[in-house]
């Protein structure tokens, strides 16, 4: 059976990285595309050279041409600029919002076919003009960001209690921005959801509060560290996650931003939701039930991400 093919949209800190664990994994050949001529090629032929110590039989190949991702299995876009100090996701999103258009295109002519994941931020509002450029299902189109603040919360946990990450899992939903709901309640230490162990004297509800907001300020608390960029290594991780679930057809069950079509008595908007990502993409959306808090959180997280794509409409009219 021929290797699967992955492309990479932007060769910059995530893509790179994503190149990398692609590589490693063995998910396919790949292709890393950027507007700077000579980066992906760069970054490929680096990655390359690591076969032999790291014993991954890949192809991987830079390029300044959309036509070299032709029949790419899995797409993921990093295009666009990232964060720095002090700025908000939302301050990227006319500049992005134009480079989603230009990859939309390219993605539309060559690999129509693909399971395409979104990375670039603003994510939700971004994933959802992505789709729209180019035209794919909307079960083929989904956005990263729930497993990465997922990721994070998980870390911390972890981190607090002196356990193993292996048996923390822990649920964050809503919109990858200040509004993102980590849910205490579907959050779990070896089965044992955060709330009954706030009960049990094992975490205190302060500490726990703290450890939200700090999952919610995960990526800032990145920017500040680096002042040059934003966070990198585990939001590719989280990408090669959702991309080996498809490539796989592993059924996992992962939070995701996907078009939602009145599931949460949501219709229209790509908002972050637990999702089964198999070889149909993006294949069923699992409703969970929300209490009264968790609900407004998330209603609130909706109309953050509602106003970012009311702004993608208004500059670009063709998205209406
Ligand atoms: P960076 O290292 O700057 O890489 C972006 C790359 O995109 C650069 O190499 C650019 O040359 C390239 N690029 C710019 N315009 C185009 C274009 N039109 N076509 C193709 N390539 C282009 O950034 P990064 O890799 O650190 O981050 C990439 C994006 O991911 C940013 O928008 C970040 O804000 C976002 N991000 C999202 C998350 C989520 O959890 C959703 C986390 C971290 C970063």
């Amino acid at each position: 059976m021929a290797r699967r093919k992955i492309a990479l949209i932007g060769a910059g800190q995530i893509g790179g990285t994503l190149a990398l664990l692609s590589a490693q994994k063995e998910l396919g050949d790949v292709v890393l595309f950027d507007v700077v001529e000579g980066v992906g090629a760069g970054k490929a032929l680096d990655i390359a050279q690591s076969a032999v110590t790291q014993g991954f039989d890949v192809a991987l190949k830079g390029t300044s041409e959309y036509k070299d991702i032709e029949g790419a299995d899995v797409v993921i876009v990093t295009a666009g600029v990232p964060r720095k100090p002090g700025m908000s996701r939302d301050d990227l999103l006319e500049i992005n919002l134009k480079v989603m258009e230009q990859v939309g295109a390219g993605i539309a002519k060559y690999a129509g076919n693909a399971f395409v994941i979104c990375i670039t931020n603003p994510l939700d509002a971004m994933v959802w003009a992505l789709q729209k450029f180019s035209g794919l299902p909307t079960g083929k189109v989904i956005g990263m960001a729930g497993v990465l603040d997922s990721s994070r919360f998980c870390h911390f946990i972890a981190e607090e209690l002196g356990v193993s990450i292996e048996d923390v899992s822990a649920f964050v939903l809503g919109g990858h921005g200040d509004t993102m709901v980590p849910l205490a309640r579907y959050s779990t230490v070896a089965g044992i959801p955060l709330t009954d162990i706030v009960k049990m004297g094992w975490l205190s509800k302060d500490r726990l509060d703290e450890i939200v907001q700090r999952t919610r300020d995960g990526g800032a608390e990145i920017v500040g560290l680096l002042k040059t960029g934003s966070a990198f290594y585990a939001p590719a991780a989280s990408a090669i996650a959702m991309a080996e679930s498809y490539l796989k057809d592993k059924k996992r069950v992962l939070p995701a931003a996907v078009h939602l079509d009145g599931e949460y008595g949501v219709k229209g908007t790509y908002v972050g939701v637990p999702v089964v990502i198999g070889a149909g993409g993006a294949e069923k959306v699992v409703e969970i039930a929300l209490n009264a808090s968790e609900r407004k959180a998330f209603d609130k997280s909706v109309a953050a991400v509602d106003g970012l794509i009311a702004a993608c409409r208004k500059i670009a009219p063709k998205l209406a």
